[in-house]
């Protein structure tokens, strides 16, 4: 196959573009088997097509500050793949927003939406926005301004948005109100809604839930449980929020949790009220952990460091790309940690998955171990489309059961002769798979 040539194409064709490039190759690396004996994706021209997104809105998105001020923001919406349903995918505003970031994102959707077994393509969005430090009017205007020209280019069956880094209920919310102004009509265009106005229970959940019961069915292969685990935790946002509670409840002890001023660590266990701190840390909008040391006795806050350093039988990163490297891989290793899962999208570098794979370290990649939170925005959808809600229970089984489901595929297509599961082939694999046939069975489109 031309791997190789797609990949020195594409650095040619949009250069400067890192994090793009990186999931690109870690995706066209392990499906390159698959690819060649199935020629029927060469002559289609598949692999030439899924690098390159179906098409990229970007638009200005002015607003005026608390002070008068007018301020001026980048917006974009990344359509990447539709092959197998209409594009889904969260909206990230954060100052490192780039086309770079978004294109990664995206692309890592096509797989991730392909793997939850429900109709959904990929795409990602989002704006340079700073959501630190901002009034609620402030981020109020900025989403109505993004709404008012993203709202062309979204609909229920055409493109249907959620939350990232930076975007949770209350900026739904927000956007929600304007696109239902502006197109004059109530309907599943966004998920992550308020459960008054057609949101899905266990939504705000899903992603960490998702995350911890795919690390079960890791632990299940070899007869192990969380059952008296120590778990790290990087991140303090709804994810970490919702791995923190999942993990607890199923007898692990959280010991870390971070953000960008450094970590908390905390040995009697994250868990209970402290558990429920994390969203008022996170409503605070200062983007810092450190006033957790200062509200609970027996907690250290680590200024500048990454939790990494901290000895754990399993690491969860739960924050953002790349933010786990070579050498924390090597550090964790050294203190003998048994399990690594992102809940973050491509969490770890190639290096630190490198490191994992060389030693036999069981690790899962954000696309498989993330992929309950997309799920539950399908669940979310399908309700909307039945005007209808599913009760906590009904929702919850559902998502475990896609869980489940992720994680066997994964194990069928990545599983060596000695046993060890490449749970990043095994995920590319299965996700590329459905995507790919989609895409030879409908034509040059
Ligand atoms: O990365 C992700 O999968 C998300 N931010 C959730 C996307 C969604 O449409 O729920």
């Amino acid at each position: 196959m031309k791997v190789k040539e797609i990949l020195a194409e594409l650095e040619k064709k949009h250069p400067g573009e890192p994090e793009y490039h990186q999931a690109v190759k870690e995706v066209l690396e392990t499906i390159e088997d698959v690819y060649n004996e199935n020629p029927r994706f060469a002559k289609a021209g598949v692999l030439e097509r899924l690098v390159e997104p179906d098409r990229i809105f970007t638009f200005k998105v002015p607003w005026m500050d608390d002070k008068g001020n007018v301020q001026v923001n980048l917006g974009y919406r990344v359509q990447f793949n539709g092959a197998i349903g209409p594009y889904k995918g969260g909206l990230r505003f954060h100052p490192t927003v780039n086309l770079s970031i978004l294109k990664f994102l995206g692309f890592e959707q096509i797989f991730k939406n392909s793997l939850t077994s429900l109709p959904m393509g990929g795409g990602k969005g989002g704006s340079d926005f700073d959501p630190k430090g901002k009034s609620e009017n402030e981020v109020m205007r900025f989403c109505q301004s993004f709404m008012l020209e993203l709202w062309k280019h979204i609909g229920p069956e055409t493109d249907v948005p959620a939350g990232d880094i930076g975007v949770g209920g209350r900026e739904i919310g927000f956007l929600y109100g304007m696109y239902k102004k502006l197109a004059s009509e109530h309907t599943g265009v966004l998920t992550g809604k308020g459960l008054n106005w057609g949101g899905s229970l266990v939504r705000p959940e899903a992603t960490g839930f998702g995350g911890i019961y795919f690390v079960k069915e890791m632990l299940a292969t070899n007869n192990d449980t969380l059952q008296g685990k120590k778990v790290s935790i990087s991140g303090f946002g709804n994810v970490a929020w919702g791995a923190a509670l999942k993990a607890t409840q199923l007898g692990a002890t959280v010991v870390t949790i971070s953000g960008p001023d450094g970590y908390i660590y905390d040995p009697a266990g994250i868990s209970g009220e402290k558990i429920d701190y994390m969203l008022d840390l996170r409503a605070s909008n200062q983007d810092i952990v450190e006033p957790y040391a200062k509200k609970f006795a027996g907690s250290k806050f680590v200024k500048g460091k990454k939790p990494w350093e901290v000895k754990v039988d399993i690491a969860l990163p739960c924050a953002t790309q790349n933010e786990l490297n070579g050498a924390d891989a090597q550090t964790l290793i050294a203190n003998k940690v048994m399990l690594v899962a992102e809940i973050s999208n491509m969490g770890c570098t190639p290096e630190a998955i490198a490191e994992f794979h060389k030693n036999k370290i069981q690790y899962a990649p954000g696309k498989a171990v993330n992929a309950g939170g997309v799920a539950t925005s399908g669940l979310e959808m399908t309700q909307n489309s039945m005007k209808l809600n599913w009760n906590k229970d009904e929702v919850d089984e559902k998502l475990h059961s896609i869980m489940v489901n992720i994680h066997e595929a994964c194990v069928k297509y990545g599983k060596r002769a000695d046993g060890y599961v490449d749970y990043v082939k095994g995920a590319n694999i299965a996700g590329f798979l459905k995507v790919a046939n989609a895409m030879v069975d409908q034509g040059l489109v």
